[in-house]
Order: structure tokens, then sequence, then C-alpha cells
């Protein structure tokens, strides 16, 4: 139908397409330079034009491998401005502590990744990794505090690292091992630690949401001030779940910071085709609650939104939504296109070669190392031997992995009851009553 222009009301219109025998009708449609009115059909205006299509990453139906390029952000982090200020002022200890968090979860994701694909260890089970993505869980835990709440996602072992988890456990509990976090049962997607706010890892996509909203409203009953953080990736944003949960703490001014980290990538599939608005962040523009678009590869950008983002929430305002742009270097899971020795997956079919290295020569640890040195916060001296240290308690993670004892078999019902631990002939039925089954 051609476009109408005019001051027919939509009353008037509808009865006349009726008169004509018209069951169904197509009041706007989509243009490719992202704007659509309905002016000309209703004869009123919308106060804002909604897009549908847009030039990219998200709503872009002609997006093609590479494209991811577009988003690349500058190949240095700047030095001087509000969020270069908001870090500096962290002090020089914090910054090397940041630094050591950043290249502790890119060590140990890529040691991991060096022995799924060697022979030694037989290493098996569904990996995530999170390399190329660490400014963001070390730009987000950096402006906590240590008692504040993370819900985590399936590629989450930079988020817990950062919020301090302990890489001798991780790596025994990758190994399977009776010492690792989840005694050897869980494997990667289900690494928690309590004792330091990290609510697990999860395998369910789309799951951050209302676990943070629930220890954020916790907290906030008790008038404790902790925040909650939900970590998420732009596919999850797809989840019904999320909305709703942005929604609700908005209307109840729940304590929570929805951190989506978009990688431009959902599986195998580009953001571009999965997402209908250009940026994760429009999907709740209109809940008038802070959004920040940030370079997700410049930790001083992510740090310095968190830290505002920390504030509002802890002044009783309730909830904020940082996106930061980043990419993933491997593979969605597991190490196809990978090698031993060898950063990043090559030859996937889903994204070009030449894209994966220009985002690599976006690498976030490269940039800050450049930024500590150039503002003469840090040495390179002093940045290489943080990197040595690290190398040496990976090396000393996997030591203790390997000589840990396997799980005993015949303990696999224990722990596995919220409740704490229970004798493998107990149950407990939904009213706490305990039933010997034997
Ligand atoms: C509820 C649910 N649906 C589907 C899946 C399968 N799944 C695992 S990861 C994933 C994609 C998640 O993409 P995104 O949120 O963009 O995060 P990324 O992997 O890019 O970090 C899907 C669909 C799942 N684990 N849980």
């Amino acid at each position: 139908m051609s476009e109408q222009r005019g001051t027919l009301d939509r009353r008037s219109l509808l009865k006349l397409l009726g008169a004509t025998g018209a069951s169904a009708v197509v009041t706007s449609c989509g243009s490719m330079d992202g704007s659509v009115s309905a002016e000309g059909l209703t004869g009123g205006k919308f106060e804002k034009s909604i897009s549908l299509a847009t030039a990219g990453p998200g709503g872009n139906p002609n997006w093609q491998p590479g494209d991811a390029v577009k988003f690349l952000p500058p190949a240095d982090i700047p030095t001087s401005g509000k969020a270069a200020d908001a870090l500096a002022a962290a002090g020089n200890e914090k910054l090397l502590h940041l630094y050591h968090l950043m290249q502790t979860s890119r060590q140990w994701e890529t040691t991991m990744k060096d022995l799924f694909l060697g022979v030694a260890d037989k290493l098996y089970g569904a990996f995530h990794t999170y390399v190329g993505e660490e400014a963001i869980a070390v730009g987000v835990m950096g402006a906590l505090n240590d008692d504040d709440y993370i819900a985590s996602t399936h590629r989450g072992h930079g988020h817990l690292i950062a919020k301090g988890g302990d890489i001798n456990k991780m790596s025994a509990e990758i190994f399977f091992k009776e010492t690792g976090y989840n005694k050897g049962y869980g494997g990667s997607m289900h690494i928690t630690d309590m004792s330091k706010g990290i609510m697990g890892m999860n395998g369910i996509v789309g799951a951050s949401y209302y676990m943070a909203a629930g220890a954020a409203l916790h907290a906030m009953v008790r008038g404790s001030k902790q925040v909650g953080v939900a970590f998420f990736g732009d596919g999850a944003a797809a989840s019904p779940y999320y909305f709703s949960a942005v929604r609700s703490c908005a209307n109840m001014k729940i304590p929570v910071i929805f951190v989506n980290e978009n990688n431009l990538q959902y599986m195998h599939v580009p953001m571009a085709q999965t997402a209908p608005t250009k940026y994760i962040s429009e999907y709740t523009k209109g809940l008038d609650i802070p959004h920040f678009l940030v370079d997700g590869n410049d930790l001083s950008a992510v740090y310095a939104a968190t830290k505002e983002a920390v504030e509002w929430a802890r002044a009783g305002k309730g909830p904020s939504m940082i996106e930061g742009m980043t990419y993933r270097w491997y593979d969605h899971a597991g190490f196809a296109g990978g090698k031993v020795s060898q950063d990043g997956a090559m030859g996937l079919p889903y994204r070009t070669d030449d894209e994966v290295k220009q985002w690599m020569s976006r690498d976030p640890i490269t940039r800050y190392k450049k930024w500590l040195v150039a503002k003469g916060l840090a040495s390179d001296a002093e940045l290489s031997k943080i990197d040595a240290d690290v190398a040496a308690a990976v090396t000393k993670s996997v030591e203790y992995a390997r000589q840990s004892s396997d799980p005993n078999p015949e303990a696999g019902v224990l722990n596995t009851h919220a409740e704490g631990p229970v004798k493998a002939t107990q149950f407990y039925n939904r009213r706490n009553v305990v039933t010997r089954l034997t």
C-alpha cells in the first residue's frame, strides 16, 4: 500500500478500508534509514519515531560476516576525560590489582584452552571462553564492594576471577576433581562462590536477571546498600524475562545493574540479525533509568560507568543498564578454529579472520597496559612482573588440579540440596519433611 498523507484519523481510515473489504491493515512499515512514522496514516504524531531497522549492529538484515569491524574502538584508550580521571583516581595499588585480574583471567583461560586442545590432560566438558571481554568484568568489579552480588552467565570465568574467585578451585573443577568449586560435580558452568557474592555461573541463558534482582531486593529490605549485578549477552536480551526484570526493578527501585556484554555474536549468528534495535540498551530506554553505552574493551569507560551506576543504586534510585561493546576471540563454546599456543579462533564460518584479527588488535589488556604506561601510573617492568607472577599462579593451579583426587563415585548424590549436605538415604520433600527412602 502506498503511503497516504493527510489528516484522515484512524477510525475513519479503518471504516474506509472496511468498506473496501480489507481484513488486515499495515499501519507502518520499516525503512532502511531506520525511522518509521505513522504520521500520515493516523493524522497524529508519535512523540518519537520508532526504529525498526537501523544501520547496525542490531536490526540490520544486510549484515555480513566481517561487518563487526565497523564497531572497532580506537587503538588507544583516552588518557584524559571523565573516565580516565575516574579510573586514575582509584590509586596505583588498585590500578595494578585490576591489571592483575585481567591478566589472570586471560592467562587462566588461555592455559585451559591449550590443555583442552592438547593431549596431556584429556579435558572434556563445555567451556565458554571470555577472552577478549576482560575489561567488562574487571571494570565492573573494580567499582563494586566485596559484599555486592553478581549473577554470571555461561561465559563467566572472567566474572569469577574479577570478583575474587580462587583459580586453584576453578582449575580443579575443570579437571572434575574433588577439590574443585563444585567438588568435581559441576564443571565450568556451575562454579559458585557465595563467600565472594558470586551467585554462580549459569548455563541457563537469561537466568541472571532475577537472581541479581532477588539478591538486591533482599539487600534493599535489610537496608544494607549492597547492589546486585546481572551479566548477560546480547542474545540473552531476547529472553522475555529481560524486559520484565528491568521493568520490575525500575518499578520497585531495586538496586540492580544490568550489564550487557555485547560481543556482536549470538552463538553462530551475528547480533545484527537477532536484535531489532541498533543497540541492546535501546530495549529499556522507555523505562527512564540510566543507560550507559560504552566501549567494552576500555577498562576506564566500564569502570566509570559502573561507578555512576553503583552510586545511583546505593542512593536508592534503583536499576541502571550498561552495555559494553566487545568481541570474543574464540568460538561460542569449545575451541573450533583454535590452536595450541595461538590466540584467537580462525576459519569460523560466521565471521571473517580479518574481523577477528582487527578486534584482537583492540585487546583490552594491551590497551590498558599502554594507558597505564602513557599516564605514568605503572612501568613496563612492573607490569611484566605481574605477567610472570600470574603465569606462575596459573601453572600452580593446574598442578593443584592434577594432583587432586577424583570424587568418590559413591558420593554422587551428596551435596545436591540447597539445605546443605544430606545423607544419601534422605530426601527433603517440599514441606521439608524428611522422608526415608530406604
Ligand atoms: C534458556 C536457554 N536457552 C538456550 C540456551 C542455549 N544457549 C547457550 S549459550 C546461548 C547464546 C547466548 O548468547 P549471548 O547471550 O549473546 O551470550 P554470549 O554467548 O555471546 O556470551 C544459547 C542460546 C541456554 N543455555 N539456555
